[in-house]
């Protein structure tokens, strides 16, 4: 028996050396046939062949010096006059799509002007403005399909907008009413829509990146016409969970498009103190990425760039990576004051001469489709809506208590069961101490 085994273990080396053996023929054979032409036909032109790169050798010593490439370039299409540059880079949008996108852009800003302020009064817990980026979020929205999906960071309320979630779903979520769609379980401006495919933001940095790559690749096994797009800050680009995702989807080939707002900060951090790199666009092609850096002040930019990742996305089965320039004109957060690491004057640059609703705006009038008049008019129309819609949701009552225990199990655990019942019966015993008029009634 043992000589049996014996016999065995060696007929399997053999057998593996034999293979090894194959291979490396293989390899030869690859590297050799690559023969010089010229006046020396016959000699083997030394290539290197390490699997896992595309290279030449060299035989002077030098280092790659990041500093002495040039800087990816941005693309535009608008100029801050509102003019096209490049007539054949104009993306024609009808009247009526460029008039939404400046509507939407301003309601977000009315919106969160008063939505803001409100926290300020005590009358909601916290928030956070989209200032200055309006831009990218109208642009790339308006690119893509209602039935992509979208994984947001949490400043791409303007994405929601432009698909029709309602001013009153955005209040009910800030005020986490009984009519918010996360039944009050949420921070504000954490909002979701399955039925506008956003999911449901999360306030750690960069969690959504692999699993959007990890949904790009569910579409591509199911063969699905559709898109992700993943929005994330430059910021959340320094997680490793970006690396993950980045590198998931390009290995794996996933329909996804890597949407980067650089906004200039991560909360008082600037981005000189978060890479050393030229952004976040020159790491695309060391993951092998596709990749593209555009103006994010330039909603007709980013609307271009996006069709044009969509496209790549469904046809090639490939990941894109849009870079949007723009800049975070607003506080971080409620709980920030910017006025601690960056000056009036910076901010004032970005909010005065390269804004991009300033931008839509004068394209528009060129246009001969806005003017003084039409302004006025929807500026006052947009506080209306945005008042109706938070003097509707801040009187409604919040959701019962017992929704605490709901949706993370289909059927409640004998467990939560138990902890529902005492935590009923705790609030009945100490009623004085709980506001139960302003919560939805308990079964
Ligand atoms: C894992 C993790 N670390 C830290 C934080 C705290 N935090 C919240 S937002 C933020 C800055 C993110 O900056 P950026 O990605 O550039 O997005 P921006 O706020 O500029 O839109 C930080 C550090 C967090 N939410 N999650
Ligand atoms: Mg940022």
């Amino acid at each position: 028996m043992l000589n049996i085994a014996r016999f065995a273990a060696r007929a399997t080396l053999v057998g593996a050396s034999e293979t090894i053996q194959r291979t490396t023929a293989c390899y030869f054979h690859r590297s050799s046939i690559i023969q010089s032409s010229g006046s020396n036909p016959g000699r083997f032109e030394d290539k290197p062949e390490f699997p896992g790169s595309r290279s030449q050798y060299v035989s002077k010593l030098e280092f790659i010096e990041p500093e002495s490439q040039e800087g990816i370039p941005v693309y535009r299409v608008l100029n801050r006059e509102g003019n096209i540059i490049e007539e054949s880079e104009d993306p024609k949008l009808p009247k009526e799509i460029v008039t939404k996108m400046y509507r939407d852009m301003t309601l977000l800003n009315t919106m969160d002007k008063v939505l803001y302020e409100s926290q300020r009064q005590g009358r909601i817990s916290f928030y956070m403005t989209n200032y200055g980026e309006e831009g990218t979020h109208m642009g790339s929205a308006a690119a893509l399909d209602p039935s992509d999906l979208v994984y947001g960071q949490y400043r791409e309320a303007g994405v929601l907008l432009w698909r029709g979630f309602s001013l009153d779903q955005f209040m009910n979520q800030c005020y986490g009413n009984a009519h918010d769609l996360g039944k009050g379980r949420q921070m504000p401006v954490h909002y979701g829509s399955k039925d506008l495919n956003f999911v449901t933001i999360s306030s750690p940095l960069a969690t959504q990146m692999p699993q959007a790559a990890g949904s790009a690749y569910a579409f591509k096994l199911q063969k699905k016409d559709n898109v992700v797009i993943c929005y994330f800050g430059e910021g959340a680009a320094s997680e490793g969970d970006a690396h993950a995702a980045l590198n998931f989807a390009a290995v794996l080939d996933c329909p996804i498009i890597f949407f980067c707002r650089n906004n200039g900060y991560a909360i008082s951090t600037p981005t000189k103190d978060q890479y050393r790199g030229d952004g976040i666009a020159s790491r695309g092609p060391g993951y092998g990425i596709s990749t593209i850096r555009v103006d994010g002040n330039d909603p007709f930019a980013v609307y271009n760039a996006t069709k044009a990742a969509r496209k790549t996305c469904l046809s090639q089965n490939r990941p894109v990576l849009i870079e949007a320039m723009t800049y975070r004109i607003g506080h971080h957060s409620t709980s920030d004051d910017s006025s601690a690491y960056r000056s009036v004057d910076e901010v004032s640059y970005w909010d005065r001469q390269d804004n991009p609703i300033t931008r839509l705006r004068h394209f528009m009038v060129n246009q001969g489709w806005w003017d003084e008049e039409a302004e006025k008019e929807w500026m006052l129309d947009a506080r209306k809506r945005v008042m109706k819609a938070f003097a509707e949701a801040e009187p409604r009552k919040r959701p019962s208590p017992e929704e605490l225990f709901n949706d993370v199990y289909d059927e409640l655990p004998p467990m939560l069961q138990q902890q529902m019942k005492e935590m009923k019966e705790h609030v009945m015993q100490h009623k004085e101490h709980y506001p139960l008029e302003q919560y939805e009634k308990m079964t």
